[in-house]
């Protein structure tokens, strides 16, 4: 008896002390909206800023959340929880015996038509794909000359040291060292891998072709920009999602790749890729990987109400039939792409059975890169285009098929070659 009171007790003042986070959006002014924070009710600290949102992280507990579009007449126009949300791959057990040839393509390659689109351009390394994921591995052989480099963090500065490591923000946009895009897991300037997922979908999006080596990503040339916030265990929180977001489409980014979610919609996520969206970066997301129909059963922030994003589902064959555990939906997935057993860059460093440089994977995690890949390299074909061109293009030469009707908005299954044709068309009848 004694003892299980102590407990109750125990629990009791765990629970007083347990603080939660939060994002704030305030409607203004930033000091009125701290005024307004420290009359709630539960509110504890500020953690920090997100200016470019006028959002505040802070500490509390209890305090009411809103749901998108709630929105309050004060100085904080809403409150929303600082959830967590996990990467879309299925567990799999790497197969390595088979190594699919560079100029040969893998059979997601193959399948979405990327040989037609290849015969135009292989990419261009002026275009910059952003991918909010875990990381990507710098020293693979077959990514290393498509890793974006930030202009104003390379170099050297003028006592003669080198930008990407003299601890100075060099270009001014409040990221010391940046030199190849942001770890906002650890809050540092490396975004190198720690997990296997962001380097593989970083290698559909843009393995370096004609190398003839490994493989080729859907752009022989790119640059990929690595926006890292997803952990060794494959999650991370709303608020560093969000920052990934925001910096991407503040440094250049005409594309990211979101191959992650959550079932909790959040109204501050929402803004951030809004924000994306009048800075004029696609949005292309997972639809996610629970056998769904995401109109009904959402993961966002594929299925966030949001004209820049691309929701993807994800194929197991080249006729472009839904992979078993693949969300779909009429309203809120758009299009689908090779998904299932896709071949691409591995982490060798990493401390698992594999250890290899090139796995197979599976997920939608896995068909958002073959549209984002598909987005940059009519970008490459096309630079004039804008973010809801390029959205209309690949869902309007998706290659339809009747079994896809009702289950994506366009209808089809992703077709680089033609999306590809008709960006360079575009691009020749305007000159
Ligand atoms: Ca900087
Ligand atoms: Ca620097
Ligand atoms: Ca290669």
């Amino acid at each position: 008896m004694r003892a299980g009171l102590v407990g109750l007790i125990l629990i009791l003042i765990s629970n007083v002390g347990s603080a939660a986070e939060y994002i704030v959006r305030f409607r203004g002014d930033t000091a009125k909206g701290i005024k307004a924070l420290k009359e709630l009710d539960g509110f504890q600290s500020v953690k920090t800023f997100i200016p470019q949102l006028n959002m505040a992280v802070i500490k509390g507990q209890g305090l009411p959340v809103s749901r998108i579009g709630e929105k309050s007449a004060g100085e904080i126009l809403y409150i929303a929880r600082n959830g967590r949300v996990r990467l879309v791959s299925n567990d799999s057990v790497p197969t390595l015996s088979q190594m699919e040839s560079e100029a040969g393509g893998t059979w997601g390659i193959k399948a979405s038509n990327t040989f037609e689109a290849w015969k135009i351009t292989q990419g261009d390394r002026k275009i910059v794909v952003a991918v909010s994921d875990t990381g990507t591995f710098m020293k693979h052989f077959d990514i290393g000359d498509n890793i974006w480099v930030n202009p104003g963090e390379f170099g050297k500065d003028a006592n003669g040291k080198d930008k990407s490591k003299n601890k100075i923000d060099d270009d001014g946009n409040g990221y010391i060292d940046d030199v190849n895009g942001y770890n906002f897991e650890t809050n540092s300037p490396s975004p190198n891998e720690n997990h296997y997922h962001g380097t593989h979908v970083a290698g559909t999006i843009g393995a370096v072709g004609g190398n003839k080596s490994g493989i080729s990503g859907v752009n022989w040339y790119t640059s990929i920009m690595t926006v890292k916030f997803l952990g060794a265990d494959g999650s991370g929180t709303d608020e560093a999602a969000i920052k990934t977001i925001v910096y991407a489409a503040d440094n250049g980014a005409r594309v990211i790749n979101c191959s992650w979610g959550s079932d909790e919609a959040n109204p501050a996520l929402y803004d951030a890729i809004k924000y994306a969206m009048d800075k004029g970066m696609l949005f292309v997301a997972a639809a996610g990987n629970d056998s769904s129909n995401a109109d009904k059963t959402p993961m966002y922030p594929a299925a966030y109400d949001l004209d820049n994003i691309v929701s993807v589902a994800a194929s197991y064959n080249d006729k472009g039939e839904l992979a078993g555990f693949s969300n779909y939906g009429k309203v809120s997935v758009d299009i689908v792409a090779p998904g299932d057993t896709i071949y691409s860059l591995d982490t060798p460093l990493r401390n698992t059975v594999s250890k290899g440089w090139f796995q197979y994977l599976s997920g939608t995690s896995m068909a958002s890169p073959h549209v984002a890949g598909a987005a940059a390299l009519m970008l490459a074909a096309n630079p004039n285009l804008k973010w809801n061109e390029v959205k209309a293009i690949l869902l309007e030469t998706s290659t339809k098929k009747t079994f896809l009707t009702d289950k994506v908005s366009s209808g089809g299954f992703l077709n680089v070659g033609e999306a590809v044709k008709k960006a360079k068309f575009l691009a020749d009848r305007t000159h």
